[in-house]
């Protein structure tokens, strides 16, 4: 990693979203994620490689938090942290087709409050092409079913991050199949695998935001 990446790297982990913050108090009037992603992509640096950098803070802190090193607050910093610097690569994700492709209907289940990933996977969904209906986080599955019958024709993507929520997924995936057969359903989120989904009755499993638009994609020939 470059010395840049490895500043941003550490801002995130460290929750110091930008220089005027006062959290951490040890990196007062020190810049911070904001600064350092703005300074990144000023210096030619590929959004790709600034988001390698967010992702691997990201498992740093996880790593902490399951050895008790850190707690819920210093989570919700870094996740702040994280949501500066996607502000920056915004532009770049969406700078797709105009013409959709499609809608994509997402969201992240009942009970589940994660949406990093979930951001993530609207944002390059909508650069390559689809209209990208963000339900939010906690969403019921009759959201879930409202949504589509506003957007017919569209395609779900429901995201997960706990191990406990994944129950609320199986459910919504069973309740849209149900009312709705011909939906496609994709699922995605860090506890999930393709055999998950398949027990799940999703049509698809996707690791992450580039295979989530390989499988839309497959959609539409
Ligand atoms: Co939470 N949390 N958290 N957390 N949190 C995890 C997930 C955890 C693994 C940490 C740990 O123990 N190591 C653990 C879950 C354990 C488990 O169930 N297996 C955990 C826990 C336990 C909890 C709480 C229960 C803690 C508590 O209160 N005691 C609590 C639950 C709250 C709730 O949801 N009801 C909680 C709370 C939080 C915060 C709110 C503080 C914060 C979230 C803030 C936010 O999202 N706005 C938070 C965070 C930040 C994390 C970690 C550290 C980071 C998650 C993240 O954003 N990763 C996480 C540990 C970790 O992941 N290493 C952890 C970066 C993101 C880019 O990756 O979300 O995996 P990810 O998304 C990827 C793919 O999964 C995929 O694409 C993305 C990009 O590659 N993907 C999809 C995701 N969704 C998709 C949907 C698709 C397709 C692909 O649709 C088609």
């Amino acid at each position: 990693m470059s010395e840049l990446m490895d500043k941003i790297c550490l801002c995130i982990e460290r929750g110091k979203v930008d220089k005027k913050a006062p959290y951490p108090p040890d990196m007062m009037n020190q810049d911070g994620a904001d600064e350092y992603a703005r300074e990144a992509i000023k210096a030619g640096e590929s959004p790709d490689n600034i988001l390698a950098a967010c992702n691997t803070a990201m498992e740093r802190i996880g790593d902490k938090f399951s050895r008790n090193e850190v707690f819920v607050p210093e989570l919700l910093m870094a996740a702040r942290a994280m949501n500066g610097v996607m502000e920056h690569l915004k532009p770049f994700f969406q700078a797709g087709n105009i013409k959709t492709k499609g809608t994509f209907v997402l969201g992240t289940v009942a009970g589940d409050l994660h949406d990093i990933g979930k951001n993530l996977v609207s944002m390059v969904v909508e650069g390559n092409g689809w209209k990208v209906v963000d339900l939010g986080v906690d969403v019921k599955t009759d959201k879930f079913l409202k949504a589509i019958e506003e957007h017919p024709g569209c395609a779900v993507g429901l995201s997960a991050l706990l191990t406990t929520t994944m129950a609320n997924m199986a459910a919504t995936v069973k309740r849209i199949k149900e009312l709705h057969a011909d939906t496609v359903v994709i699922v995605g989120g860090a506890p999930l695998s393709h055999k998950a989904a398949k027990e799940m009755g999703a049509d698809g499993y996707a690791a992450n935001p580039q295979e989530t638009v390989r499988i839309l994609n497959s959609l539409v020939g």
